[in-house]
């Protein structure tokens, strides 16, 4: 149970503060509605029946919220928060709330369309899915019978599959694999990869969970808990929940006065890029004064205290404030305060990680917890908790022959793919395509250096054939050869699990309507090219695509799962929408309780498992400690006790990483200076952000949300402005190595001096209408058509402007992630001539930036540079191996 229990009208009111004032608003009489059902029904508002109302898996940004939708007449007419969802709680977002609009947008594809025109021109044909699918089996059976005939099995590998968000639950990698290629691209280093590459070979898996509603105290290291970030919804209820229902403190640090900044007890600015400094400044306090908890070091990490300490000697509070400008006093003070309230934890999302060297910071941040012994322990920094799911049998094996583009070699700790070398690698003839392929992905608007994407998709040299997936008309869509229309994700099937919260659960999408307009399902589409290349089975690979259909696929994920299986399955999937059920949402606490009214508690420690009898058996402890079973480490044997540990090597949290040591990084959480660090004085850094109403690129046509938000002023502090005469609203051309941009300017104390901030959901070239703002022309002949709204009623003339265009790529030579937030820029009052929108990007000078930032990976020159501190022979090195021309 939670210590302080408050009831249900309070806690709107203290919410109503921080989201504005609509929960005080309510009249008494709809508030005590309210409380009667909190959800779960709904009606019709013309005949008074109950509405039918369908679960499903919200994907309106990727945090898999559980949703309800309402259909009438085969329309869907609203949707709200699952009661079941565990960890939402019957709460939508803005975004999920008006999903249903995904569905219905006028400009939404629905056909697919062979191109008649050049690339790019707009000119199409309509065509239906299963000649879109034969010409695709076609080109994809070209390459097949070439690297037969070649006995070149790596010729696969010129089949290239690039992806944005991939919630298909393994649908594409079984897909590639089927083909025999490895050139799979994720879009992960545009996302977060360096904080997963902070994380893995520490502790196991790639992210954290806080146990925010039952902690004391959070420290945030560039998080937009309240707006964006990981499990956005699930984590701001439970933050809300453990800094009003639980008192606890938060203290953010953001470049910027992010929403969440300005709703924390404290807010620090620190430099772009220097979380790290601060957070080995504040474990130098910890360790020195004797705060931390000498117990689990000795225990759980494969470093001792001593160690430890002289390790963190040079990083002294003084340091740490002249690298980040935050005062050696508050960085003392919150050390202290952290370490010694316990429960406490941090959380970082992209403004630590999205750096070059954002993977020590994220290990920095991640080591704070560790010594303060926070970690797995109620209201502490947990483990995630998400369940599996078998893939149905036969499982395609992984091909032979490794892919450039797919793990790129220079990068060898970067996990997660290198996705912004892609074309480069290409155009420097490392790598050859023959068929591209794009799913839920928009490189030519959220990439940087977008242009150069632009470029090298319109190139049919470089990029022979190329075919996306997208139901909506991108700035990388309307590139394609061949488009072949996915239904939105209120129409399809996907098996999902988040790990957004305490309680693991499984959850489902499932069509809540028939597709719209004979629109098909991306995973009937791979089933179709499948069944077309391998019409006879010869080939071997039919056998791994033998679904009936989509929903038979689902049926084989979820039918054999211990315990869900004796609830009926996929069924009770499609029921509930959710599995297990833990309990109910308690109506005074917004907690989960069980029949009882008792809150249903989370399991911790779950690194303290003990290894049964049945588990031991055949294994062998080392002297070191760890338990072996068949030469894999299983566990580890502390103070007698078998332990299951943690997800690495020596079981124990790894804050010494030998994989980085192999490479030349510095094995330990350490800081680098960063080139943006060292600008010149006039020079500022350009960090772009997310806003709570938009995701990415997805949903500028969605009109409620452009309504709300469409315009995206950069933000600069007022002295900063004055320094350059500018004041607020003033046409102002950012520029950056590769270009610039004529925006206008937003001045605000919420941003430090040094740094000017776009955010990222605005000014498209394409999306369809109402996106960039041409609401008045007709809809296009393939499109759904009908929304008067859009044609009508836009009272806004300004769609933003989008930087992606100047922003070099520059990557993290460890996680591989893009440093989105290390763009050196200069800001000047607009130029004669300039307007407002104007972006103008150099290619060659991209490309120039690209080469330039390889010299980091540790191959190059300038890792060498940097990492002086590491002793090792250089020459002993790992070489990379890299074959050139397409393998
Ligand atoms: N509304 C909304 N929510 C989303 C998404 C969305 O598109 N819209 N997308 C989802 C996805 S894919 C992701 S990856 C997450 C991202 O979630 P977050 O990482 O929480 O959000 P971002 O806006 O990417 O960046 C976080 C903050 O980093 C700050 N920042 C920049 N540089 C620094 C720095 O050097 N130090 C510090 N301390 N802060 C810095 C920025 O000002 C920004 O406020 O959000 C998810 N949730
Ligand atoms: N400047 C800057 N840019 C950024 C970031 C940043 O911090 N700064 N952060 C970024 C982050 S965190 C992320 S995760 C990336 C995301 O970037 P992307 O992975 O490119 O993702 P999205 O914009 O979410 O969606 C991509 C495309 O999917 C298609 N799509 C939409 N709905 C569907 C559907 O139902 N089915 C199919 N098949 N396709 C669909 C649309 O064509 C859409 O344009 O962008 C990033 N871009
Ligand atoms: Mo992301």
């Amino acid at each position: 149970m939670s210590e302080l229990k408050i009831s249900r009208r309070n806690f709107l009111k203290l919410g109503g503060a921080v989201a504005g004032a609509s929960g005080l608003t309510l009249g008494s009489r709809r508030l005590k509605a309210m409380e009667q059902d909190l959800g779960g029904r709904d009606y019709s508002a013309v005949t008074g029946a109950e509405r039918k109302a369908v679960p499903y898996t919200c994907l309106t940004c990727n945090i898999e919220d559980g949703g309800v939708a309402f259909v009438e007449n085969g329309r869907i007419v609203k949707l709200e928060g699952n009661m079941d969802h565990p960890n939402t709680r019957g709460k939508l977002c803005a975004k999920g709330n008006s999903g249903w609009l995904h569905v219905y947008d006028p400009d939404r594809i629905m056909t697919p369309l062979m191109r008649t025109g050049k690339r790019g021109e707009g000119k199409w044909r309509r065509i239906s899915y299963d000649e879109a699918t034969s010409i695709v089996a076609k080109k994809l059976r070209e390459v097949i019978d070439r690297s037969i005939r070649e006995h070149d099995p790596g010729i696969r590998n010129e089949i290239v599959f690039k992806w944005g968000r991939n919630r298909t639950g393994g649908a594409i990698k079984r897909f590639m694999h089927a083909l025999g290629s490895n050139s799979l691209v994720n879009h992960t280093n545009i996302c977060e990869s360096s904080k997963k590459v902070g994380l893995e070979p520490a502790w196991g898996p790639d992210i954290e969970s806080c146990d925010w509603a039952n902690t004391k105290y959070i420290l945030n290291f560039g998080s937009n808990i309240l707006e964006a970030a990981y499990f956005m919804n699930p984590n701001a209820q439970r933050c809300v929940d453990g800094v009003v229902g639980n008192k606890a403190k938060i203290v953010t640090f953001d470049v910027r006065m992010s929403n969440t900044a300005g709703w924390s007890d404290e807010w620090h600015a620190p430099y772009p890029g220097t979380d790290a400094a601060i957070a080995l400044a504040m474990a130098h306090v910890i360790m020195n004064e004797g705060l931390y908890d000498d117990e689990f070091i000795r225990d759980w990490t494969n470093v001792t205290p001593e160690q430890l300490k002289a390790h963190l000697k040079p990083f002294t509070p003084e340091w740490a404030e002249k690298e980040s400008g935050v005062s050696a006093r508050d960085i003392r003070r919150i050390a202290r305060e952290f370490a010694t309230t316990k429960p406490a934890t941090t959380f970082s999302y992209r403004g630590p990680c999205k750096h070059v060297y954002g993977s020590y910071q994220e290990a920095a941040i991640q080591m704070l917890n560790v010594i303060t012994g926070n970690v797995e322990t109620r209201g502490g920094y947990c483990l995630p908790r998400g369940m599996g799911w078998p893939q149905p049998e036969p499982v395609p094996p992984k091909p032979p022959v490794p892919s450039v583009i797919g793990a790129p070699p220079i990068y060898p700790l970067a996990s997660h793919a290198v996705s912004t070398h892609a074309p480069y690698q290409v155009m420097a003839g490392e790598a050859k395509v023959s068929v591209w392929f794009a799913y839920y992905d928009n490189p030519v608007y959220t990439y940087p250096a977008a242009h150069v994407w632009e470029r090298f998709l319109k190139d049919e040299k470089l990029v022979p054939f190329y075919v996306s997936f997208s139901p909506y008309m991108s700035e990388t869509t309307e590139l394609a050869d061949l488009i072949i229309p996915d239904v939105t994700y209120l129409e399809r099937h996907d098996p999902e699990s988040m790990p957004g919260g305490l309680y693991p659960c499984l959850s489902i999408r499932q069509p809540v309507i028939q597709p719209l307009g004979g629109t098909q399902e991306f995973r009937q589409t791979l089933i179709d090219i499948i069944h077309k290349v391998d019409p006879d089975g010869s080939l071997g690979i039919k056998k791994y695509f033998a679904f009936k259909n989509p929903e038979e696929w689902m049926r084989a994920h979820f039918d054999n799962i211990p315990g869900l299986k004796e609830e009926g399955g996929w069924d009770f999937l499609k029921a509930k929408g959710v599995w297990p059920i833990y309990g109910k949402v308690d109506k005074e606490t917004a907690k989960i309780v069980d029949r009882n009214g008792e809150e249903v508690q989370p399991d911790y420690q779950l690194h303290k498992r003990e290894l049964s009898a049945a588990e031991m058996e055949g294994a062998e402890v080392g002297p070191d400690g760890v338990i072996r079973k068949d030469g894999h480490p299983i566990g580890v044997r502390i103070r007698g006790r078998n332990y299951v540990g943690f997800g690495t090597p020596s079981r124990r949290i790894e804050l010494y990483k030998e994989s980085y040591r192999k490479y030349g990084f510095n094995p330990l959480p350490t800081y680098k200076r960063l080139p943006s660090r060292n600008k010149k004085p006039d020079e500022l850094v350009l960090t772009t952000y997310k806003v709570n109403v938009h995701t990415q690129s997805r949903t500028a046509s969605i009109k409620y949300l452009a309504e709300l938000y469409h315009k995206n002023p950069a933000w600069m502090n007022p002295k900063t402005a004055a320094a350059r005469g500018l004041k607020d609203g003033d046409l102002i051309r950012i520029t950056s190595p590769i270009g610039y941009m004529v925006t206008r300017v937003h001045v605000t104390e919420g941003i430090h001096p040094d740094v000017v901030a776009v955010s990222t959901a605005c000014g498209h070239s394409a999306y369809g209408r109402l996106a960039q703002l041409k609401h008045k022309e007709k809809a296009a002949e393939w499109a759904q058509g009908g929304d008067p709204d859009i044609t009508h009623n836009v009272w806004w003339d300004d769609k933003g402007v989008h930087p992606n265009s100047i922003i070099p790529v520059q990557v993290d030579p460890i996680g591989g992630s893009q440093g989105w937030y290390d763009t050196v820029v200069t800001v000047t009052k607009a130029q004669p001539g300039d307007k407002y929108g104007d972006v103008v990007a150099d290619f060659e000078k991209a490309v120039k930036a690209y080469e330039h930032q390889l010299r980091y990976a540790y191959t190059g020159d300038l890792h060498r540079a940097n990492h002086p501190e590491v002793d090792i022979d250089w020459d002993s090195l790992p070489k990379p191996e890299v074959k050139a021309g397409g393998h």
